[in-house]
């Protein structure tokens, strides 16, 4: 009889937010070297920098990407684009292994054959935040994307399709891993005010890896 309550094909460190969105706790866990030093070396490329929403406003979180397409935003609004502007040549490329773990994330949450072609990286700082928004410049909304925690704990809001919808807050820890696609993959979404704070591996700060497939 428990096992109708609690089926063990369904392990407790993965947790459904509804259908389509789940979080793995601790997923990445293993893979944070590999993670940091891929990141490391796409800002030294690539630097973080703080983007202009198209309505002029600094965003607080700075961001930099790698793959085949970056996300800019500028007075002409936001957008993919296959090179930097900052530099004008090519985002650099996905690190070696990113690609995979995304996929092995993305089946865990039962989206098999995942595969990205974009990384974005974003570092919040105490106080910065993302407001609620859609991930919708992708092309193929068939797609899921997957979104990596590391450093600092922060608080994601999850909504619904409409901005005014009410949102659950669901907590993010260092290596947890946010998959979601299907019947969420148009939710809105945001980050609430980082909280100040001190993370043995990355300090005053926390980092967001969201893979996607623009093309
Ligand atoms: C963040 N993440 O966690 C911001 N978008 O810092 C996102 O905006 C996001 O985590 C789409 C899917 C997963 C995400
Ligand atoms: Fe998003």
């Amino acid at each position: 009889m428990m096992d109708d309550l609690f089926p063990d094909d369904v392990p407790d460190w993965r947790e459904a937010l509804e259908p389509g969105a789940m979080v793995l706790r601790g997923f990445a866990l293993p893979h944070v070297p590999l993670l940091l030093a891929g990141v490391n070396r796409v800002a030294a490329a690539a630097p973080f920098r703080h983007m202009h929403t198209p309505g002029g406003f600094r965003m607080s979180v700075a961001l930099t990407g790698c793959g085949h397409a970056g996300w800019v935003s500028d007075r002409h609004g936001y957008r993919y684009q296959a090179h930097d502007p900052l530099s004008g040549q090519p985002w650099p490329p996905m690190p070696a292994g990113f690609a995979a773990l995304a996929q092995q994330a993305a089946a865990e949450a039962g989206f098999a054959g995942f595969l990205p072609d974009a990384c974005l990286i974003n570092r919040y700082e105490p106080g910065a935040r993302m407001t609620l928004h859609q991930d919708k410049n992708e092309r193929d909304f068939s797609q899921p994307v997957v979104s990596i925690s590391l450093g600092l704990p922060a608080v994601f809001q999850f909504g619904g399709n409409e901005r005014s919808d009410k949102t659950q807050r669901v907590p993010l820890a260092h290596g947890d891993v946010v998959v979601w696609g299907g019947p969420a993959r148009l939710r809105y979404h945001g980050v609430l005010p980082l909280k100040p704070g001190l993370h043995p591996l990355l300090g005053e700060c926390r980092i967001n890896m969201t893979f996607r497939k623009v093309y």
